[in-house]
């Protein structure tokens, strides 16, 4: 049902592990289909935020696509073996990259700036809705980094990068990255402090990808202020996160507000410490 134990230790040893099957070819054709639906009729849904915003961050509190992604039975099963029966969803993105163009990700560990302290108890599902492969730009891991703290991260606000703050971990051997190619339909997941990044998409196809993060009842906003998490398995008798409902409907307007508030929020938190609040968590 879950992870194979040979895909689990891959985890524990290495902080990732990729090649997990997770949609069959049609499925993951119907959903592109649908993603690419919604690029077609909602460039711009509301006056202030195009499409693009809400497919950077917290898509599934206002798409009920990406909310019911998020709870995919074959993803849940292989993170209940690393996380335990009791998920909730933190966010959901896209992780998109047209093809032939530069944009790639910087070197870094995800929840450096997530307010969630130094917590093992986050994961990413990422799944490739295209096909991921190295010349697309699929990401790349550094086995075993997930063993260390959160690391210096260095802002270079990079309109290349597709991070908020174009953070980036600096001296890694690239020698020592191990890339996480998937076909349309795979998934990988990492761990929130293995150290991750992604090159340009050299293809000749866009590059879709859906990062879905995980964590349990137990991890602990650390960071003033509030923070939002979608129960999506077992029960969460904690009380650390606020539990949302997911959305009423597609682009539903007491959605959208709350879309604001928990952007806001969220935004505080990840911007703390940075030289500017430019381009923070909105899209690039
Ligand atoms: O899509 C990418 O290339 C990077 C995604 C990423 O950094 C993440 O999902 O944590």
């Amino acid at each position: 049902m879950g992870l194979d134990a040979k895909s689990y230790e891959a985890y524990r040893t290495n902080g990732f592990v990729a090649g997990i099957p997770v949609f069959s070819a049609q499925s993951v054709a119907e959903i592109r289909g649908e993603i690419e639906a919604l690029e077609a009729q909602y460039p711009k849904p509301t006056d202030t935020k195009d499409l693009n915003q809400f497919f950077r961050v917290n898509g599934h509190l206002v798409i009920p696509l990406l909310a019911d992604l998020a709870r995919t039975p074959e993803i849940l099963n292989a993170v209940e073996t690393i996380l335990g029966p009791n998920l909730l969803v933190w966010s959901v993105e896209l992780f998109i990259k047209e093809a032939q163009t530069t944009k790639t990700v910087s070197w870094h560990q995800d929840i450096t700036y997530w307010g969630m302290g130094e917590t093992d108890d986050e994961v990413t599902a990422w799944v490739a809705l295209s096909n991921v492969s190295v010349q697309a730009g699929c990401m790349r891991f550094i086995p075993g980094s997930h063993r260390n703290p959160i690391v210096s991260h260095h802002d270079t606000y990079d309109d290349n990068n597709l991070l908020s703050r174009g953070q980036e971990i600096a001296g890694i051997n690239e020698n020592d990255a191990v890339y996480g190619a998937l076909r349309p339909g795979e998934m990988s997941l990492h761990h929130g402090r293995c150290f991750h990044a992604s090159g340009p998409n050299m293809s000749h196809d866009r590059r879709i990808g859906l990062a879905i993060r995980y964590v349990t009842p137990e991890v602990r906003h650390e960071a003033p202020g509030n923070d939002y998490a979608m129960l999506v398995r077992g029960c969460d008798a904690m009380n650390g996160w606020i539990n949302v409902a997911g959305p009423r409907g597609l682009f539903d307007a007491d959605d959208l507000e709350f879309y604001d508030q928990v952007l806001a929020e969220q935004s505080a938190t990840l911007a703390a410490g940075a030289a500017t609040d430019v381009g923070l968590y909105s899209a690039t």
